[in-house]
């Protein structure tokens, strides 16, 4: 399938490295003439100009992290003037606080094309018909895929969230075949369609995390393929990386506007294939640019697929946050290490809250909550091999409860939250 942007996703490699190159010390230069806190980090860092430095020196740069972003609310990091910015976008934040970021045109025209190549890779043309149920706001993900789908010359059907059966109605009508939502929205999607077929061909989810277990879910369930699409609001919104239909299940990270690196907990860089933490530079950004960021998202890194038409670095689907990760009686686990191992039991549905009981501080333990598909199933039984299966993958005993199918809360609009911390008085969820 042909790329929508050959010279950017199918460029020699050290060709892309001169233009990310030249773009670093363009961003250099355009950060230290703010006098905000990345420019004084910098200074301090004894990088006086652009030409000081190259992308071989950027282990040794600062980062800046959402913390930062936080103190300097609200656009204590912008770098353009407030007659270039045109709009704004964030994320409400689930400790409450809102992340907001600036936009200039520019920035507008770098996420319509990224996300034009995401929906390309995943084999969307300019007659796709793209139902978009991501949310439509303040959130990046609904006008996102709308500039991207735009952008490549499909039909974008702007349907954002919630509405489900409005939403059935219209891929009935419409005929999509792109879907894009989040993964969790996308089970409810198909439960809701019970095995109609539809024209849909592929559905483009992320904006939380998903394993392979789900995705084989999703694809089963709504008969397409299911890629990953990954992003966030600080360095763009999505398509800072997306898988294609050829990618080998990885997604290609936009690296000449986003440069990756992953690091470990002390922000030293990770060889490839070992899992580290996300931090990004955007390179080409004029409104809020940022020099590696932190991200908190944990994945490795692999070069491109041998052979295939795009040459960008991959990376693999994230395995969670670092402020997810979970440490259970000295085990760190991650909450999709345990939507992996439940969702690979045929027997239970996508629908699963992982608590994190830690109402005795010095011994918290992970409590997980099921439902199985169908009531036929024996619950006693299920419980019991779930704790057997959770065991053997995790090293952990944890307490499993089968509830009722429909227990568990859907997420309708925004994102589904699978984790849940039980600090004290009534569980999270009644029958915990
Ligand atoms: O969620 C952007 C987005 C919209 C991505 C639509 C994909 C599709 P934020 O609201 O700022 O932006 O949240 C960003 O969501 O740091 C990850 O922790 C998580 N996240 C995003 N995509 C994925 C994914 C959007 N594919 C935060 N898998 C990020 C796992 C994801 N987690």
């Amino acid at each position: 399938m042909a790329l929508v942007d050959p010279d950017a996703e199918g460029v020699a490699p050290e060709l892309r490295r001169q233009v990310q190159e030249r773009r670093f010390r363009q961003l250099v230069d355009r950060v230290l003439g703010t006098g905000n806190l990345q420019a004084e980090r910098l200074r301090a860092a004894g990088v006086r100009s652009g030409a000081d430095v190259t992308l071989g020196d950027l282990r040794s740069l600062p980062t800046i992290n959402k913390a930062d972003i936080w103190d300097h609310y609200p656009f204590g990091l912008q770098a353009a003037k407030e007659q270039d910015i045109v709009c704004v976008h964030g994320s409400s934040g689930t400790g409450g606080r809102p992340t907001l970021i600036p936009y200039t045109a520019a920035d507008i025209e770098i996420w319509a094309s990224v996300m034009a190549r995401a929906l390309g890779g995943a084999g969307a043309t300019k007659s796709s018909v793209i139902h978009n149920g991501y949310g439509y706001g303040l959130f990046t993900g609904g006008l996102g895929v709308h500039h991207g789908g735009m952008h490549l010359g499909a039909t974008v059907i702007p349907v954002s969230g919630g509405m489900t059966d409005r939403q059935i109605r219209l891929i009935q009508d419409l005929k999509p075949d792109v879907l894009t939502c989040t993964p969790s929205y996308a089970i409810h999607l198909g439960e809701a369609l019970r095995n109609e077929p539809t024209s849909l061909k592929v559905g483009v989810f992320g904006a939380e995390p998903w394993t392979e277990e789900m995705r084989a879910q999703i694809e089963s369930l709504l008969n397409m393929r299911a890629l990953d699409i990954y992003g966030l609001s600080e360095i763009i919104g999505p398509g800072v990386a997306c898988e294609s239909l050829d990618s080998g299940g990885m997604l290609n990270v936009a690296e000449d506007h986003f440069f990756v690196e992953a690091v470990d907990s002390e922000g030293n860089p990770v060889p490839d294939g070992t899992t580290g933490e996300l931090v990004f530079t955007t390179l080409t950004k004029t409104g809020m640019p940022l020099i590696r960021y932190r991200t908190g998202d944990v994945a490795s890194l692999a070069d491109p697929v041998p052979g295939k038409p795009r040459t960008l670095k991959r990376m693999s689907k994230l395995k969670g946050r670092t402020d997810d990760m979970l440490i259970i009686r000295g085990v760190n686990v991650f909450p999709t290490e345990v939507e992996a191992v439940l969702l690979q039991d045929e027997r239970v549905s996508p629908h699963y809250l992982v608590v994190e009981d830690r109402r005795d501080p010095k011994r918290s333990e992970l409590r997980v909550a099921v439902e199985p598909f169908t009531d036929s199933v024996d619950k006693p039984t299920l419980e019991k091999d779930l704790v057997g299966a959770l065991r053997e993958r995790l090293g952990i005993t944890c307490v499993v409860k089968a509830l009722e199918p429909g227990s568990v809360p859907r997420t309708e609009v925004g994102k589904a939250r699978r984790l849940a911390r039980w600090n004290q008085g009534d569980p999270p969820l009644a029958g915990l």
